[in-house]
């Protein structure tokens, strides 16, 4: 690899301490299916969505979009190199995450082109830069529970909801499973975005990694700010025992899933 400056920011990002979730749920709900899936199997879908998800956060951090210069306990990538390397590498990031599922030669062609449609559209303006875009829009207005709740499905949960899905495709989930994944993905994906809002209020930079009392000083609507802390930690709660709920039939090849879904909301960074 040469030593350019984006090589450089390149490296800096891939040893980021980031917590991996969605590249473990991927694996877990792979599992899950009961099917025999390899590790080695679901390893280019599940470092794809983590280079999405990467990528998000970088060009989240801009100064043209969350402006923060904290983020994973580092400083942010255009803080430790400059804002044309971060833009870059969130594009390469990208790219690279789809090169990675096209080219894995152990998954079928038809899994290929499914994972890489199902991660297009959560990451896209159907999905996560849908939802970045209405919560752009929305700064400084007094949201609805359900205008919240529609953001976050799509800004947060998209990706979450893929996650799972794609761990369905992986491994070969019948059609039961992958609507049951699905609404797994999308109650859990709520649950952690509710509880991100919680720790944002509770917690403190050093814990979070990132700035913590963000969004209300930006004039964000949030959870805590629309229902109380209280209200809104209980709703993630009631959210991640109806995703356990939905999978309670499942057997001990679904313990990796379960215990990841409690993380999603028992954690303060
Ligand atoms: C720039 C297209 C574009 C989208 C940005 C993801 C996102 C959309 C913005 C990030 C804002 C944010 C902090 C949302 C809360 C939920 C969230 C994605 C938290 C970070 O995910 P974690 O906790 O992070 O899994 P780590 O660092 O552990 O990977």
């Amino acid at each position: 690899m040469q030593n350019t400056q984006l090589n450089r920011a390149l490296s800096h990002t891939s040893t980021n301490p980031g917590k991996r979730l969605r590249p473990q749920l991927l694996q877990a709900a792979a599992r899950a299916t009961g099917n025999p899936v390899s590790e080695a199997l679901a390893a280019a879908p599940a470092e794809a969505i983590e280079l999405i998800h990467t990528y998000s956060l970088i060009h989240d951090d801009l100064p043209a979009m969350d402006d923060d210069d904290m983020r994973r306990g580092r400083p942010t990538l255009h803080v430790a190199f400059d804002e044309a390397t971060a833009i870059l590498v969130g594009d390469g990031l990208q790219a690279k995450a789809f090169e990675l599922i096209a080219s894995e030669e152990q998954l079928s062609a038809q899994q290929r082109i499914d994972l890489v449609a199902c991660l297009a559209k959560a990451a896209g303006f159907e999905g996560m830069v849908g939802g970045q875009g209405l919560d752009i829009e929305a700064t400084e207005r007094t949201l609805s529970v359900e205008q919240l709740k529609n953001i976050h499905a799509l800004k947060t949960g998209a990706l979450i909801t893929a996650a799972l899905v794609m761990g369905g495709i992986v491994g070969q989930a019948n059609p039961d499973q992958k609507h049951i994944l699905k609404a797994v993905g999308d109650k859990i994906g709520l649950a952690f975005q509710i509880i991100d809002d919680v720790i944002d209020v509770r917690s403190d930079s050093t814990t979070l990694g990132k700035t913590a009392g963000k969004d209300a000083a930006a004039g964000k609507s949030t959870y805590v700010a629309l229902m109380g802390l209280e209200a809104a930690e209980a709703a993630a709660l009631a959210l991640y025992q109806e995703s356990v709920a939905l999978i309670h039939d499942w057997g001990t090849e679904a313990d990796s899933l379960r215990k990841l879904l409690a993380r999603m909301v028992k954690r303060d960074s």
